[in-house]
């Protein structure tokens, strides 16, 4: 397209990524040429987790931010599936993937992702997301969305538990 000077015009356009990603797109001068530029998310610890039920104090929701890899929430016996935890990220935040690591005994472990403002009312980001390798860090990422809280719902289990070893936030910006 070209513009008269002073002329403004909206420009709609589409892209299909093979994979849910988030792109900044910018324009290369008056000719209307763009490149779309994949943004990369910063994996961050939350500050406080809270889950449905523990196991016992060893393994409270806690457990899944402490940077150790030895240490597990697990959810109450019978208590799955469902079974969810959340993860407060301390302020909202644009929010486009997680990694999670599920301890050994417990994949394959399938979940949804949820994302919400006030830890009360969640929306869906991701449904049926599976983990079927234990004890390392696995990444899902999705259209990021802003939200305070995060939670993992736990759909299905190898046991009668959900768990989870360690959690991390994918932040934008
Ligand atoms: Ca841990």
């Amino acid at each position: 397209m070209t513009l008269q000077p002073g002329e403004s015009k909206g420009v709609s356009f589409e892209a299909t990524p093979h994979e849910a990603k988030v792109y900044q797109v910018s324009v290369n001068g008056l000719e209307g040429s763009f490149t779309a530029k994949e943004l990369a998310l910063s994996y961050k610890i939350p500050v406080k987790a809270v889950a449905e039920s523990t196991y016992s104090a060893k393994y409270a929701a806690g457990k899944a931010i402490d940077n150790d890899f030895g240490t597990h929430w697990f959810g109450l016996a019978g208590h799955c599936c469902p079974n969810w935890i959340y993860f407060d990220l301390g302020s909202k935040k644009r929010i486009g993937g997680v990694k999670a690591a599920i301890f050994s005994s417990d994949v394959p472990q399938r979940h949804n992702i949820q994302i919400s403002d006030d830890a009360s009312s969640w929306k869906t980001v991701v449904s049926g997301w599976v983990v079927s390798v234990g004890n390392t860090l696995k990444e899902k990422t999705f259209p990021a969305m802003e939200g305070r809280y995060i939670r993992l719902y736990i759909t299905a289990s190898n046991r009668r538990y959900g768990t989870c070893t360690e959690f991390r936030a994918g932040i934008l910006g």
